[in-house]
């Protein structure tokens, strides 16, 4: 998979890729990510790539020549499968949208600052729109490492365990049963007997019995969708 991520902070969002598995999955060359500075294809020598919007209002807008010219480059050297905007109001990123994306080939990711973009990039050149939540950030950039991460993780072979992504938290819809390791007691606090029974079938019901109770107190919305 290759991921090229357009930004005005190009930097703001390199560390998250130097680190653990999104990085070893970058060692193991089973995901490449190109960072790509707005700045270079801006309309002027003086690097301006943002102007007032119409009809008077405060901030600044994000032009389409730059945005254009930077997508219009990376198209003519290859096809892409997802064109995505990253922005407060979009529809939320969940764990369905990360599996169904970790199996493209080729995708940009357009982080957004400002007041937002010109909306003709939006109606004309972007595919997909994201938002990571209901609250706002100062830009796209975080946004956009969070999407990679949720990606990155599910590409096969990224995780050294094959099953442990699905045993995520969402990936069957519920939250993830509490887990626990040694020692079996400490300050009197003991882990749940069962799991030290051996008794593999009833620990798995025990597992899917708490999921199902922890989704049901913290996160009754996602029963629903059941
Ligand atoms: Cl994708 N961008 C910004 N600026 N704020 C957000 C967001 C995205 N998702 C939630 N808040």
């Amino acid at each position: 998979m290759r991921i090229d991520i357009i930004s005005v902070l190009p930097d703001l969002i390199k560390s998250p890729f130097q680190h653990s598995i999104i990085k070893r999955a970058i060692d193991k060359k089973l995901v490449e990510v190109h960072f790509h500075n707005l700045r270079d294809y801006a309309i002027n020598d003086y690097g301006k790539i943002d102007d007032a919007p119409y009809g008077g209002e405060s901030g600044m807008v994000m032009m389409i020549e730059p945005i254009d010219k930077c997508i219009s480059k990376l198209q003519s050297e290859r096809n892409y499968d997802e064109i995505i905007y990253m922005t407060p109001d979009a529809e939320t990123l969940n764990q369905q949208t990360a599996n169904t994306l970790s199996l493209k080939e080729n995708i940009i990711i357009l982080c957004g600052h400002y007041k937002g973009i010109d909306h003709r990039v939006r109606d004309l050149l972007i595919t997909k729109e994201i938002s990571i939540g209901d609250y706002v950030l100062s830009g796209g950039e975080l946004a956009a490492a969070v999407l990679c991460d949720s990606i990155i993780r599910l590409i096969p072979g990224v995780l050294g365990n094959e099953t442990s992504a699905l045993s995520d938290s969402f990936q069957d819809g519920l939250l993830a049963p509490p887990v626990y390791t040694r020692p079996a007691e400490y300050k009197n606090i003991k882990v749940p007997e069962i799991l030290l029974s051996g008794n593999f079938p009833k620990i798995d019901n025990w597992k899917s019995e708490k999921a199902l109770e922890r989704t049901k107190r913290i996160r009754p919305d996602l029963l629903k969708n059941q």
